[in-house]
């Protein structure tokens, strides 16, 4: 019985080691850098067309266009996008279609169609003297980000957010957008 018993610890150690042996392998560095990711940020509207007034129409006015250069069409759900300061958009059951489709989010609300989402939020997002896109794909890997920096201080001259100190006599007409 005794050596029974020892035929089995010897399997469990051997056993153990091979378990050890395949997470050493996983876990060692990979040679060559990703691939791009297939779905990336196309371009930022930040400032949206007019004053900042946090009416509808003007949080719609901001937005982030995606862009899907892969082949396939891509499922987003769970995916998120985020700014600076961490206010975080997660998609819902949404498709971007391959060889170049594109899809919109956008600030404020609206009815979700398969070439627009509505981030729904209550204040404008995208600073309008800088700020930084995130975009987060399953499991939280970051796919690709985009930083812009308004060059003259725009509106965002007295380092305000948005719908603050939007004081300048460009708010009027201007509208800032970034080509990532
Ligand atoms: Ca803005």
């Amino acid at each position: 019985m005794r050596k029974i018993v020892g035929i089995a610890s010897a399997s469990l150690i051997a056993l153990g080691s091979v378990l050890v042996g395949a997470a050493s392998a996983s876990a060692a560095p990979r040679p060559q850098r990703p691939a791009p990711a297939a779905v990336q940020i196309q371009s930022i509207q930040y400032d949206a067309p007019g004053r900042d007034t946090r009416t509808n129409q003007s949080l719609n006015g901001e937005f982030v266009t995606l862009v899907n250069h892969g082949r396939r069409a891509v499922n987003l759900n769970g995916w998120e996008l985020s700014d600076r300061a961490n206010h975080v958009y997660r998609f819902g059951n949404v498709w971007i279609g391959g060889d170049g489709g594109t899809l919109r989010l956008h600030t404020g609300n609206g009815r979700n169609t398969n070439r627009a989402v509505f981030w729904r939020s209550g204040n404008h997002i995208w600073n309008n003297d800088g700020d930084t896109a995130t975009l987060s794909g399953p499991r939280g890997r970051t796919l690709d980000s985009c930083s812009y920096r308004e060059r003259n201080g725009r509106d965002g001259r007295d380092g305000g957010r948005d719908g603050r100190d939007n004081r300048g006599p460009r708010d009027r007409d201007g509208v800032g957008r970034v080509a990532c």
